[in-house]
């Protein structure tokens, strides 16, 4: 009998994709390049319950033993590879038969196959897969994006795999055409003496309310570990240098680790300021100024994807992005209920910020925010994430800024014109004529 769906790739995701596709009771033929993967991937299926699970070691026959229209999702390596797999598929897919990435990739790439798949009679579906291995065994939130028919034919099969959340359903919805599904995807981030049991609390206790999120919750555990190979927790024993599986290739200062050590020394000092720190009040504080400083780190993100949406005629929905963020993913957090909601109020919001629930909930955690942030700098404690945030509120907020002093710098130095607060048009002023006339 022929199958369901074919999956070629069976990396870490590939192989716990399919064994979670085949438990939902659909049945699955899997191929790789290098065939050890196959049969390692088969042996898990026994293993794992018997699914309805069937390796094939050369594409002809893995492509012939799958049902039409044919459906292969790929978990290829994002680039080449993808391209390369592409290739040896189409060899043996027929019109109508689709393809689907589930790999991490530019959403330029997908916008490029889609449309050289197209020419060929082919489908094409580019889809984030979020929540790692664990996510992909058991229940990942998915990003489909592309071809509408593409994603009818496997609905179906979405709908169960992904991660289920209560009274949210199934953690996947049709995204928007084009690349939409990979670029949502890729938007897709000692004050006060606490030791690591204190932290631990604290966290767990952020956890109840609304804080509550897996970031939270996982973070509270981590203080709980002690080291098994010495004194103390283990936490402590965690080389500080951000490690990256390739999700993110930005450089990030907390990778230069060699580095930060020389500084290190070089600006010595005691950097603390001396005040006395009220450590109810600050971890009363510092809880407010995280949660604002998270309404900003999304709405920021939720207008990345707005703005590319717009550019692209992407039509996204918003509101739905968080929902199939719910479950599966990092992000998933109580949180986006109300990110939800506040998309549902309006559709075309400007930003989150502006929504008057959460308009109000940083009104009443400014003042919280702002000592935080203080206290960091005054004790030479960078907090990237939080001073970043309110950099952010604080721009935002304003009706006018410094940037007409860059205007003005611009015309000066290149002509380029400016605009004028008090009449339309276009204006550009000799400034270096009349500065040195003057003198
Ligand atoms: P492999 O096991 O044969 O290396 C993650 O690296 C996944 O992408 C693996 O399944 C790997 O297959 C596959 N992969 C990487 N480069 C590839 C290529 N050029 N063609 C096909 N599969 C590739």
């Amino acid at each position: 009998a022929l199958t369901r769906i074919g999956l070629a790739g069976l990396a870490v995701m590939g192989q716990n994709l399919a064994l979670n596709i085949a438990e939902k009771g659909f049945p699955i033929s899997v191929y790789n390049r290098t065939t050890s993967k196959v049969d390692e991937t088969v042996q898990r299926a026994k293993l794992e319950g018997n699914l309805p699970l069937y390796g094939f070691h050369d594409p002809a026959s893995f492509v012939n033993s799958i049902q039409k229209p044919r459906v292969v999702i790929m978990l290829v390596k994002a680039g080449a590879p993808v391209d390369q797999t592409i290739a040896t598929l189409a060899a043996h897919l027929e019109q109508g038969d689709c393809i689907v990435d589930g790999g991490n990739e530019w959403y330029e790439n997908t916008e490029r196959r889609e449309k050289a798949m197209e020419e060929r009679g082919l489908l094409y579906l580019g889809m984030g897969v979020s929540g790692g291995e664990e996510g992909a065994r058991h229940g990942p939130s998915m990003m489909p994006g592309g071809s509408l028919e593409a994603y009818q034919y496997i609905e179906d099969i979405l709908l169960k795999v992904s991660a289920q959340v209560p009274d949210s359903g199934p953690c996947v919805t049709y995204i928007g055409k084009g690349g939409s599904g990979n670029f949502v995807k890729m938007v897709l981030k000692s004050v006060g003496k606490l030791t690591n049991g204190e932290l631990q609390q604290v966290f767990a206790e952020w956890n109840k309310g609304e804080l509550l999120s897996f970031l939270v919750e996982i973070t509270a555990d981590i203080f709980s570990i002690k080291d098994d190979q010495g004194e103390g927790y283990l936490v402590d024993k965690v080389l500080d240098k951000t490690g990256m599986k390739g999700t993110g290739k930005w450089t990030v200062l907390s990778g230069l680790k060699d580095e930060r050590v020389a500084a290190s020394k070089i600006f010595q000092g005691d950097y603390s300021s001396g005040e006395t720190v009220d450590k109810a009040q600050l971890i009363e504080d510092v809880r407010k100024a995280l949660y604002a400083s998270k309404i900003c780190s999304y709405a920021q993100g939720m207008n990345i994807i707005k703005a590319k949406s717009t550019e692209k005629g992407w039509g996204l929905n918003l509101g739905e992005l968080a929902r199939i963020w719910k479950g599966g993913c990092i992000i998933r957090a109580s949180f986006l209920d109300r990110i939800k909601k506040a998309y549902d109020r309006n559709g075309e919001l400007a930003n989150l910020l502006i929504d008057p629930e959460f308009a109000q909930e940083i009104m009443d955690r400014q003042a919280a925010w702002r000592r935080v942030v203080c206290l960091a700098i005054n004790n030479g404690v960078s907090t990237p994430g939080m001073s970043a945030s309110l950099a952010y509120f604080d721009s935002y907020r304003r009706d006018r800024l410094p940037a007409n002093l860059v205007q003005a710098q611009r015309d000066y130095f290149g002509a380029h014109t400016y605009e004028r607060v008090d009449m339309p048009g276009s204006f550009h002023t000799e400034w270096y004529k009349i500065a040195n006339s003057k003198i």
